[in-house]
């Protein structure tokens, strides 16, 4: 068990997608974890009390570093616990493009589906919330446009299910060979959420026999070893710990950024998401961290990746 400097603090709630996504990652890595229940709708004021203001789930908090972004934590994890390796082919670059889809359009796609399907039974403020956050303003349109094109979204989702199914038909155990990787779970996450969330998942996936076989195959992996923490004693956490990031701007940053500057950052969708304010501490291609302080939980790092974030100076 690590000490509490670099104890791997998840805040999430179980029915959650993307925090699957990790939950897997963890296993891989035969992770023990500190598991922070967070409310499934906002207010999340112990969560934002962390982020500054960012509300999605997961989030990962390692002292007094906070990380936003499922994309953003599995590349940490990787730094921090580089063996074994979800990385195991020399394909690294081509695997993280990759995931760029399936966390983006794939992941839409999924999301209109399973909500367009639930149609009237969601619950109220379920919807109202999930709606605008994914589906913009206009949401309850979009939502019973989804509603009405259900075979055409099952048709959008067949395809890459039988192009997933195609790669593991030569009876590999993951995508990539006999090692689990990144993308087996960046992959598993979206199937995880249409078979456990739309009605008729399981029988749709029943079509794909390698992809169920490999579906079993990380099941079997786990998801390393949960203990519970409380949500105050994550806050502590932050309080008693200095932030571990670096500081500093690598070359070639096409906003110009510098060290110390004001900004906010926030998701590059249109879902009504609070920024998060403090000063810039760190920038590269990949990830901006932002340094903020708050009385609870004192000076703290959050955490960004670049891709799919929008900087704003202050
Ligand atoms: N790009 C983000 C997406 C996170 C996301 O949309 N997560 C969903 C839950 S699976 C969410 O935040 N839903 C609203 C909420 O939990 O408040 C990531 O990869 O972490």
């Amino acid at each position: 068990m690590s000490d509490s400097t670099s104890e791997v603090i998840f805040h999430a709630y179980p029915q959650s997608p993307v925090s699957e996504k990790v939950r897997v990652v963890f296993g891989i890595k035969g992770l023990t974890w500190r598991n922070v229940d967070i409310p499934r709708l906002p207010p999340k004021p112990l969560l934002t009390a962390l982020t500054g203001g960012y509300r999605r789930t997961p989030v990962m908090q390692i002292g007094a570093d906070i990380f936003c972004d499922s994309q953003c934590i599995i590349r940490e994890l990787e730094r921090r616990f580089p063996s074994p390796t979800i990385m195991p082919t020399s394909e690294q670059g081509l695997m993280w493009c990759l995931s760029r889809w399936t966390d983006g359009a794939l992941f839409d796609q999924t999301v209109r589906h399973i909500l367009g399907s639930a149609g009237d039974q969601l619950d109220k403020d379920f919807a109202e919330d999930r709606g605008r956050l994914y589906l913009g303003e206009d949401w309850t349109v979009k939502l019973k446009q989804a509603n009405a094109t259900l075979p055409h979204l099952a048709s959008q989702m067949r395809a890459p299910l039988s192009w997933l199914n195609a790669q593991l038909s030569d009876g590999r155990r993951f995508l990539l060979g006999s090692q689990p990787a990144a993308i087996d779970a960046q992959f598993y996450y979206v199937v995880w959420f249409l078979r456990g969330r739309w009605a008729d998942g399981p029988s749709f996936l029943a079509e794909f026999k390698d992809l169920v076989r490999w579906e079993g195959n990380i099941q079997d992996i786990g998801h390393g070893t949960a203990i519970d923490m409380e949500p105050l004693d994550a806050i502590s956490r932050a309080r008693v710990h200095e932030p571990a990031a670096a500081a500093g701007v690598a070359a070639h940053d096409p906003q110009d950024l510098s060290v110390g500057q004001s900004i906010t950052v926030q998701p590059d969708v249109n879902g009504g998401e609070q920024p998060v304010a403090g000063k810039l501490h760190y920038a590269d291609a990949e990830t901006v961290v932002i340094e903020r302080f708050a009385e609870d939980v004192g000076t703290v790092c959050v955490h960004f990746p670049r891709f799919g974030y929008r900087i704003e100076l202050m």
